[in-house]
């Protein structure tokens, strides 16, 4: 955090090593997102061109070890995700969908021939991946999923819908999920394979700087090497989900301090009747409540980091922090932009765009509903999904 945030001295529980790594993705995200976001955001385009940055930074299946990976701690992870979603969700979206989801699919439940094919080239960014699980009618409930892989001699044939994608339209593989006659599998698919089509979502009002796409797949057959082996089960997919939603625990409470920020620098300038905002208690108040919210945000996450560092991290308590932070998160935004009047609905200032965004980010990789039916059945033992 910086420093007019970081009201208990968070810093002094960082290493040095993890300080340098926040600056250097700071750096990048001052320099290279945010004098551009607005416009992305207005024109509705993920920058690809900052892609070969972002590898080169390490970003990229940073938390993955082998095949050209950075090999990073999950606080590393999570204090660059918290810098990048300072700058944009959609651009922490790309990072996540890539390195949590596609990477770690492959990492996680692939072949050594998967992995050294594709893992390499998505590290340096010359691949972009997706993750296919969401379907039309089957979004909190992936086990309802309807797309089906059936066997014809040595390969696979696939039929079915994704929705919500991301990245999809510009991937050059796909981790598909799929109904078999032994329970749900996943395949890796080059999305060049025939058969594969996927389509932007749009217009949206959130996660304007960022690609989501329904995927087509009409009797795409693939050889018998595209199933991942070690992936058995609906757990193969939700194995995958835990570690993008750790990095929304990180990165929701970044999009909340750039706009505590902007609203706190905002108060200091505007005057009304003849004194700044932030002179007024009602001003204050709102601005103390912001950085509690933000202080015991990024602690959170920084506890559950360091669980998930010494292998420990169990998937309820990725619910506790997802759930809190996201829910804060967005209220920080919301009551930023308040605090910004007029000019808070503007791309001139954060407030707004990010809350817009973390209504997709409250929604995806488990809505604030199933984190809380999550935390019930912990709670209570009865799952109420049902
Ligand atoms: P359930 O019977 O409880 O579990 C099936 C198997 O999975 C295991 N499991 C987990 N394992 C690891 N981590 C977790 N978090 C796990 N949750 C469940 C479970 O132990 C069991 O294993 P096994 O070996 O006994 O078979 O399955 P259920 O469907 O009844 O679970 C209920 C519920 C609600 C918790 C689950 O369905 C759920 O989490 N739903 C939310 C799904 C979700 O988050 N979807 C968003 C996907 S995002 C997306 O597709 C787009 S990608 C993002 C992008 O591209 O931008």
């Amino acid at each position: 955090m910086s420093d007019i945030s970081d009201l208990i001295d968070f810093d002094s529980l960082l290493t040095a090593d993890e300080r340098a790594l926040r600056g250097s993705v700071r750096s990048f995200v001052e320099s290279a997102i945010k004098p551009n976001i607005a416009g992305w955001y207005e024109d509705a385009v993920f920058p690809l061109e900052i892609v070969p940055e972002m590898a080169k930074l390490g970003l990229l299946g940073m938390h993955l070890t082998g095949y050209g990976c950075a090999g990073r701690s999950a606080v590393d992870y999570g204090l660059a995700a918290a810098e990048l979603e300072a700058g944009d969700s959609g651009l922490r979206t790309f990072v996540s969908v890539q390195g949590s989801l596609a990477m770690s699919a492959i990492h996680k439940h692939g072949s050594e021939e998967q992995k050294s094919e594709w893992l390499p080239a998505m590290a340096k960014g010359e691949a972009i991946g997706c993750f296919g699980l969401t379907e039309p009618t089957a979004g909190s409930d992936p086990g309802a999923m309807k797309t089906f892989a059936r066997r014809d001699g040595g390969d696979w044939i696939l039929n079915g819908s994704k929705r919500w994608i991301g990245l999809a339209s510009v991937a050059k593989v796909a981790i598909i999920w799929a109904q078999t006659e032994d329970g749900v599998r996943g395949f890796v698919v080059p999305t060049g394979t025939p058969g594969f089509t996927a389509t932007p979502i749009g217009p949206k009002l959130s996660m304007r700087a960022s690609i989501q796409c329904d995927i087509e797949l009409t009797d795409v057959r693939l050889p018998a090497s595209a199933l991942l082996p070690e992936a058995k089960g609906l757990r193969g997919p939700f194995e995958c989900l835990n570690e993008a939603r750790y990095g929304i625990i990180w990165g929701a409470m970044g999009a909340a301090r750039d706009s505590y920020l902007a609203a706190l620098a905002y108060a200091r300038e505007r005057l009304q009747f003849d004194k700044p905002l932030a002179g007024y208690q009602l001003t204050q108040a709102k601005l103390v409540d912001m950085a509690l919210e933000i202080n015991k945000g990024f602690l959170l996450a920084l506890h559950l980091g360091r669980l998930k560092d010494a292998g420990a991290l169990q998937p309820h308590q990725i619910s506790v922090g997802k759930l809190n932070n996201c829910r804060e998160a967005i209220q920080i935004c919301r009551d930023a932009r308040a605090m910004l009047g007029g000019n808070g609905i503007t791309l001139d200032y954060p407030p707004l765009r990010h809350a817009n965004n973390l209504e997709s980010v409250r929604t995806y990789e488990g809505t604030d509903e199933i984190h809380t039916l999550i935390l019930g059945n912990k709670i209570t033992g009865i799952p109420a999904f049902r």
